[in-house]
Protein backbone atom coordinates (compact mmCIF):
# COMPACT_ATOMS: atom_id res chain seq x y z
CA UNK A 1 0.00 0.00 0.00
CA UNK A 2 2.76 2.25 0.27
CA UNK A 3 3.69 2.34 -3.39
CA UNK A 4 3.41 6.05 -4.93
CA UNK A 5 1.67 7.32 -1.98
CA UNK A 6 -1.30 4.56 -2.34
CA UNK A 7 -3.41 4.52 1.04
CA UNK A 8 -6.68 3.66 2.45
CA UNK A 9 -6.74 6.47 4.64
CA UNK A 10 -9.00 9.39 3.72
CA UNK A 11 -10.55 12.85 5.32
CA UNK A 12 -13.96 13.90 4.14
CA UNK A 13 -16.20 16.97 5.95
CA UNK A 14 -17.92 14.88 8.60
CA UNK A 15 -15.48 11.41 8.56
CA UNK A 16 -11.83 10.42 8.42
CA UNK A 17 -10.21 6.73 8.02
CA UNK A 18 -7.02 6.51 9.31
CA UNK A 19 -5.44 3.58 8.21
CA UNK A 20 -1.71 2.26 10.43
CA UNK A 21 0.51 2.91 7.10
CA UNK A 22 -0.33 6.50 7.62
CA UNK A 23 0.19 7.14 11.43
CA UNK A 24 2.12 9.74 12.45
CA UNK A 25 4.18 9.72 15.73
CA UNK A 26 4.17 12.31 18.06
CA UNK A 27 5.28 12.66 22.01
CA UNK A 28 3.03 14.21 24.92
CA UNK A 29 4.17 15.82 27.91
CA UNK A 30 2.02 13.46 30.05
CA UNK A 31 3.58 10.15 28.80
CA UNK A 32 7.08 10.69 28.61
CA UNK A 33 9.17 7.81 26.55
CA UNK A 34 5.61 7.02 24.88
CA UNK A 35 5.23 7.06 20.97
CA UNK A 36 2.00 9.14 20.72
CA UNK A 37 -0.36 8.82 17.53
CA UNK A 38 -2.79 11.12 18.24
CA UNK A 39 -5.51 10.14 15.79
CA UNK A 40 -8.63 12.24 16.60
CA UNK A 41 -8.51 15.88 17.74
CA UNK A 42 -10.58 19.26 17.81
CA UNK A 43 -9.04 20.00 14.41
CA UNK A 44 -10.01 17.98 12.97
CA UNK A 45 -12.75 18.32 10.04
CA UNK A 46 -16.41 19.73 12.28
CA UNK A 47 -14.39 19.65 15.36
CA UNK A 48 -14.18 16.71 17.42
CA UNK A 49 -14.86 17.67 21.48
CA UNK A 50 -12.90 14.50 22.69
CA UNK A 51 -9.63 13.35 21.46
CA UNK A 52 -8.33 9.70 20.57
CA UNK A 53 -4.66 8.72 20.48
CA UNK A 54 -2.90 5.41 20.91
CA UNK A 55 0.33 5.48 23.31
CA UNK A 56 3.04 2.86 22.14
CA UNK A 57 4.61 2.37 25.38
CA UNK A 58 8.08 0.75 25.98
CA UNK A 59 8.91 -1.26 28.89
CA UNK A 60 8.79 0.84 31.69
CA UNK A 61 7.77 4.05 30.47
CA UNK A 62 4.88 6.05 32.59
CA UNK A 63 2.04 8.22 31.76
CA UNK A 64 -0.26 10.79 34.27
CA UNK A 65 -3.05 12.26 34.09
CA UNK A 66 -3.87 14.87 31.87
CA UNK A 67 -2.18 18.70 32.80
CA UNK A 68 -5.98 19.88 32.22
CA UNK A 69 -7.74 17.72 34.12
CA UNK A 70 -9.38 15.64 31.27
CA UNK A 71 -11.41 12.44 32.02
CA UNK A 72 -9.24 9.42 30.57
CA UNK A 73 -10.74 6.01 29.10
CA UNK A 74 -7.37 3.84 28.51
CA UNK A 75 -8.03 0.45 27.13
CA UNK A 76 -4.57 -2.16 27.04
CA UNK A 77 -4.72 -3.32 23.08
CA UNK A 78 -1.71 -5.51 24.00
CA UNK A 79 1.34 -5.54 26.94
CA UNK A 80 0.64 -5.01 30.25
CA UNK A 81 0.12 -1.76 32.38
CA UNK A 82 0.58 -1.13 36.18
CA UNK A 83 -2.54 1.37 36.96
CA UNK A 84 -2.51 3.34 40.45
CA UNK A 85 -5.44 5.12 40.32
CA UNK A 86 -5.64 7.57 43.41
CA UNK A 87 -4.21 5.16 45.85
CA UNK A 88 -5.51 1.64 43.89
CA UNK A 89 -3.23 -0.40 42.10
CA UNK A 90 -4.02 -2.92 39.59
CA UNK A 91 -2.47 -4.69 36.55
CA UNK A 92 -4.14 -4.08 33.36
CA UNK A 93 -3.59 -6.86 30.58
CA UNK A 94 -4.85 -7.13 27.09
CA UNK A 95 -8.58 -6.10 27.13
CA UNK A 96 -8.70 -4.53 30.74
CA UNK A 97 -9.33 -0.64 30.70
CA UNK A 98 -10.09 1.70 33.44
CA UNK A 99 -11.91 4.77 33.47
CA UNK A 100 -10.36 8.20 35.54
CA UNK A 101 -12.83 10.97 36.05
CA UNK A 102 -11.72 14.59 35.24
CA UNK A 103 -9.27 15.44 37.75
CA UNK A 104 -8.09 12.47 39.34
CA UNK A 105 -4.15 11.38 39.74
CA UNK A 106 -2.65 8.44 38.65
CA UNK A 107 -0.11 6.95 36.69
CA UNK A 108 -0.15 3.93 33.93
CA UNK A 109 3.76 2.10 34.01
CA UNK A 110 4.38 -0.01 31.34
CA UNK A 111 5.38 -3.28 32.74
CA UNK A 112 6.05 -4.59 29.40
CA UNK A 113 5.99 -2.94 25.48
CA UNK A 114 2.34 -1.96 25.67
CA UNK A 115 0.09 -0.06 23.26
CA UNK A 116 -2.67 1.74 25.22
CA UNK A 117 -6.04 2.96 23.41
CA UNK A 118 -6.57 6.17 25.10
CA UNK A 119 -9.74 8.76 24.92
CA UNK A 120 -9.97 11.98 27.08
CA UNK A 121 -13.00 14.48 27.21
CA UNK A 122 -13.38 17.54 29.49
CA UNK A 123 -16.19 16.81 31.95
CA UNK A 124 -19.60 18.35 31.35
CA UNK A 125 -21.28 18.44 34.90
CA UNK A 126 -24.82 19.07 35.39
CA UNK A 127 -26.24 20.17 38.07
CA UNK A 128 -27.97 17.44 40.93
CA UNK A 129 -25.81 14.55 38.85
CA UNK A 130 -22.97 13.55 40.48
CA UNK A 131 -20.14 13.58 38.71
CA UNK A 132 -18.39 9.72 37.85
CA UNK A 133 -15.73 7.60 39.95
CA UNK A 134 -13.17 5.37 38.78
CA UNK A 135 -14.36 2.33 36.76
CA UNK A 136 -12.15 -0.86 35.54
CA UNK A 137 -13.40 -3.98 33.46
CA UNK A 138 -12.56 -6.34 31.08
CA UNK A 139 -14.16 -6.34 27.91
CA UNK A 140 -13.76 -9.94 27.64
CA UNK A 141 -15.51 -10.59 31.12
CA UNK A 142 -18.70 -8.14 29.91
CA UNK A 143 -21.47 -10.42 28.45
CA UNK A 144 -22.80 -8.22 26.32
CA UNK A 145 -26.02 -8.20 24.74
CA UNK A 146 -28.02 -8.46 21.16
CA UNK A 147 -27.59 -5.25 19.80
CA UNK A 148 -31.14 -4.47 18.68
CA UNK A 149 -32.24 -7.86 19.11
CA UNK A 150 -30.05 -9.30 16.40
CA UNK A 151 -27.86 -12.36 18.21
CA UNK A 152 -25.15 -12.07 15.88
CA UNK A 153 -24.34 -9.12 17.00
CA UNK A 154 -23.54 -8.08 20.39
CA UNK A 155 -22.34 -4.77 21.85
CA UNK A 156 -20.78 -4.25 24.97
CA UNK A 157 -20.78 -1.39 27.34
CA UNK A 158 -17.27 -0.65 28.62
CA UNK A 159 -19.03 2.12 31.60
CA UNK A 160 -21.66 1.83 33.53
CA UNK A 161 -25.00 3.33 31.39
CA UNK A 162 -25.48 5.99 33.82
CA UNK A 163 -26.27 9.80 33.51
CA UNK A 164 -23.50 10.74 35.37
CA UNK A 165 -21.20 9.55 32.26
CA UNK A 166 -20.67 11.84 29.56
CA UNK A 167 -19.13 9.60 27.22
CA UNK A 168 -19.90 5.12 26.66
CA UNK A 169 -17.35 3.52 25.17
CA UNK A 170 -18.32 0.01 23.66
CA UNK A 171 -17.25 -2.64 21.52
CA UNK A 172 -19.20 -3.80 18.91
CA UNK A 173 -18.98 -7.48 17.99
CA UNK A 174 -20.37 -8.62 14.32
CA UNK A 175 -20.51 -12.32 13.15
CA UNK A 176 -19.42 -12.29 9.27
CA UNK A 177 -22.20 -11.12 7.06
CA UNK A 178 -24.00 -9.47 10.54
CA UNK A 179 -24.34 -5.69 9.87
CA UNK A 180 -25.51 -2.92 11.30
CA UNK A 181 -29.74 -2.66 11.32
CA UNK A 182 -29.82 0.57 9.27
CA UNK A 183 -27.81 3.46 8.44
CA UNK A 184 -27.33 5.81 11.62
CA UNK A 185 -27.10 9.17 11.75
CA UNK A 186 -27.04 11.03 14.87
CA UNK A 187 -26.10 13.98 16.44
CA UNK A 188 -23.36 12.19 18.64
CA UNK A 189 -19.62 11.64 17.89
CA UNK A 190 -17.70 8.81 17.20
CA UNK A 191 -14.10 7.78 17.17
CA UNK A 192 -13.45 4.04 16.65
CA UNK A 193 -10.56 1.63 16.01
CA UNK A 194 -10.94 -1.64 14.71
CA UNK A 195 -9.96 -4.12 17.50
CA UNK A 196 -10.30 -7.82 14.83
CA UNK A 197 -11.60 -8.70 11.76
CA UNK A 198 -12.67 -7.16 8.54
CA UNK A 199 -15.24 -5.43 6.82
CA UNK A 200 -16.87 -2.50 5.30
CA UNK A 201 -18.04 0.73 6.62
CA UNK A 202 -20.38 3.20 5.14
CA UNK A 203 -19.21 6.97 5.96
CA UNK A 204 -21.59 9.70 4.13
CA UNK A 205 -21.90 8.34 0.77
CA UNK A 206 -18.65 6.42 0.67
CA UNK A 207 -17.94 2.35 1.38
CA UNK A 208 -14.42 1.41 3.29
CA UNK A 209 -12.56 -1.95 3.23
CA UNK A 210 -11.56 -1.75 6.96
CA UNK A 211 -9.35 -3.90 8.64
CA UNK A 212 -7.99 -4.46 12.10
CA UNK A 213 -5.97 -1.30 13.58
CA UNK A 214 -7.91 1.35 11.46
CA UNK A 215 -9.48 4.51 13.47
CA UNK A 216 -12.27 6.32 11.88
CA UNK A 217 -13.62 9.51 13.10
CA UNK A 218 -17.44 10.43 12.90
CA UNK A 219 -18.36 13.58 13.00
CA UNK A 220 -21.32 14.50 14.27
CA UNK A 221 -24.79 13.36 12.16
CA UNK A 222 -22.05 11.44 9.86
CA UNK A 223 -24.45 8.92 7.89
CA UNK A 224 -22.75 5.62 9.16
CA UNK A 225 -23.37 1.89 8.18
CA UNK A 226 -21.25 -0.98 8.70
CA UNK A 227 -21.05 -4.89 7.38
CA UNK A 228 -18.79 -7.26 8.34
CA UNK A 229 -16.89 -9.72 5.97
CA UNK A 230 -13.76 -12.34 6.29
CA UNK A 231 -14.62 -15.56 8.08
CA UNK A 232 -13.78 -14.59 11.30
CA UNK A 233 -16.39 -12.14 14.04
CA UNK A 234 -14.89 -8.67 13.79
CA UNK A 235 -15.09 -6.26 16.46
CA UNK A 236 -14.17 -2.71 16.93
CA UNK A 237 -13.87 0.28 19.90
CA UNK A 238 -16.57 2.78 19.93
CA UNK A 239 -16.29 6.11 21.99
CA UNK A 240 -19.75 8.43 21.88
CA UNK A 241 -20.76 11.06 23.47
CA UNK A 242 -23.84 10.65 26.24
CA UNK A 243 -26.58 11.90 27.77
CA UNK A 244 -26.05 15.82 27.97
CA UNK A 245 -27.71 18.50 25.82
CA UNK A 246 -26.68 19.67 23.17
CA UNK A 247 -26.75 22.86 23.60
O1 LIG B 1 -24.94 3.01 18.91
C1 LIG B 1 -24.22 3.50 18.04
O2 LIG B 1 -24.15 4.72 17.85
C2 LIG B 1 -23.40 2.54 17.20
N1 LIG B 1 -24.20 1.42 16.78
N2 LIG B 1 -22.79 3.19 16.07
C3 LIG B 1 -21.87 2.55 15.27
O3 LIG B 1 -21.60 1.36 15.48
N3 LIG B 1 -21.33 3.25 14.27
MN1 LIG C 1 -23.45 5.35 15.90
Amino acid sequence: MKHLGATRSALENAHAVITPETFVRTALAEWPGSQIVLHIAPVIGTRARFVQFTAEMPAGASAKESAHGYQRFAFVQSGEVEADVDGEKRTLKEYDYVYVPAGVTHTLTASTDARVSVFEKPYEAVDGVKAPGVSWGNERENPGYAFEGDDHLIARKLLPDEPAFDFMVSTMSFAPGASLPYTEVHYMEHGLLMLEGEGLYKLQQTYYPVTKGDVIWMGAHCPQWYGALGREWSKYLLYKDMNRHPL
